[in-house]
């Protein structure tokens, strides 16, 4: 895959920051940007097709509908799913989690059953359970990690008992970009006749995922960082599952019949999509992934990982550099969270902004992970298909000036 040939599609970046710097945008992790095919099939759905799905007899309602219906397919063979009543349209991966969390601790899950994270989990897979923990008083067991960032499976293997409901973890660290061997978690969980939901938020935009294979029971990920819109994201559950979930939100869509006595619930999907639904944000998900399709997630992922072989090789060479998740770069993905000696984390990522760099500063949502690592914060850089090795070398030149200045 050739990063500068597709650089094109990407009209930002092209941009000049502080009207000096061309961006180097490695931010990737937090958002990605949108190729013109993306933009162009949002901006032509407004234009020429916009009208309610789902509702209307007349001419755009219909075609709206097909497109959305469509794109619906497309997540489907992207995923490798089975049916298109196992992809439920949602706001993004938080949303996503959230359903699980609420629907099927209400399905399954009473006072004292528990669920398993890990020690890396994103705020998402962490939060929503611990709502469910005040409403219906679950508890949540912990995978640990080791120092260099991977998740300990002789300790996973040991937190199940009776009263293990479900298995909630990253597929990939947005933190420390390690890979985690999830179908081995699968298997685990499986053998203890535990369902497991997978967040990939960190992991489409970068690997092939097939939920078949992998054999999870519900799979999350968002739009907008696999260069589709934002608002827009994917709960993928197997069917079986999915039937047995009461309804997360009430209102239009969600239901076959109502009256003040009895309402009944419409099939799968639609059962949990209440509302009028972003049908054009599912139209630019589904160019966002014909456009990852035709570019090859395999070409993509050798891409990123020759990027990430050379970043960390040659963010090695700065003097006091630390760079946390595993040295291995077959299990660790295209993001980098670093620090340099004593430069806070802050300064480094404003004074890199100056030089037209934009990386990521903070907790990164992960604040039980900081806790482990005995860290505030880090800096990190995220690479995404568009991104080249002169912009890791810029990214360098950037650290070695920050340093400079301290
Ligand atoms: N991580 C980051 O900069 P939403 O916000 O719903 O699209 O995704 C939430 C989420 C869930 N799980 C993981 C592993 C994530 O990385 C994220 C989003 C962004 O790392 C924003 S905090």
């Amino acid at each position: 895959m050739q990063a500068m040939q597709v650089r094109s599609d990407f009209p930002i970046l092209t941009k000049t920051i502080y009207k000096k710097y061309p961006l180097v945008y490695l931010d990737n992790a937090a958002t990605t940007q949108k190729p013109r095919q993306v933009v162009e099939a949002m901006t032509e759905e407004y234009y020429n097709v916009n009208a309610n799905v789902h509702r209307g007899v007349h001419f755009l309602s219909q075609q709206a509908t097909e497109l959305h219906e469509g794109s619906r397919e497309t997540v489907r063979k992207f995923l490798n799913a089975q049916s298109t009543g196992e992809i439920v349209f949602t706001r993004g991966t938080t949303e996503s989690i959230n359903l699980v969390a609420q629907c099927f601790s209400d399905a399954f899950m009473k006072e004292g059953d528990e669920v398993i994270v890990s020690e890396m989990e994103h705020h998402s897979n962490i939060v929503s359970w611990q709502l469910q923990q005040q409403r219906k008083g679950i508890k949540l067991r912990v995978i640990p990690i080791t120092d260099d960032g991977q998740l300990r499976l002789d300790e996973y293997e040991k937190l199940f008992n009776d009263r293990t409901r479900i298995v909630s973890v990253t597929h990939v660290s947005n933190v420390l970009g390690t890979i985690n061997p999830v179908k081995d978690i699968i298997r685990i969980a499986h053998e203890h006749g535990v369902p497991v939901l997978i967040d990939g938020a960190q992991s489409t935009p970068h690997m092939k995922v097939d939920v078949r294979e992998l054999d999870c029971d519900f799979f999350a990920f968002s739009g907008h960082k696999i260069y589709g819109p934002t608002g827009i994201g994917v709960l993928y559950g197997k069917e079986q599952l999915l039937e047995k979930l009461p309804p997360y939100m009430g209102g239009g869509e969600m239901i076959k019949n109502v009256s003040f006595e009895r309402t009944t619930f419409n099939a799968l999907p639609f059962k949990f999509e209440a509302g009028t639904p972003d049908y054009v944000a599912s139209t630019g998900l589904a160019r966002a992934l014909d456009y990852v399709s035709n570019i090859g997630l395999d070409a993509i992922e050798a891409h990123e990982r020759d990027l990430t072989a050379y970043a960390m090789q040659r963010m090695a060479e700065i003097e006091g550099m630390k760079i946390y998740g595993p040295a291995d770069v077959n299990i660790h993905d295209a993001v980098i969270s670093f620090q340099v000696g004593n430069i806070h984390h802050l300064d480094m990522g404003t004074l890199l902004d100056r030089l037209g760099i934009a990386v990521r500063t903070g907790h990164h949502c992960a604040e039980p992970l900081m806790r482990r690592l005995g860290i505030k914060g880090t800096c990190r850089a995220s690479f995404a298909l568009y991104n080249t090795r002169e912009e890791v070398d810029a990214l360098v030149a950037g650290i070695q000036r920050v340093k400079q200045m301290f």
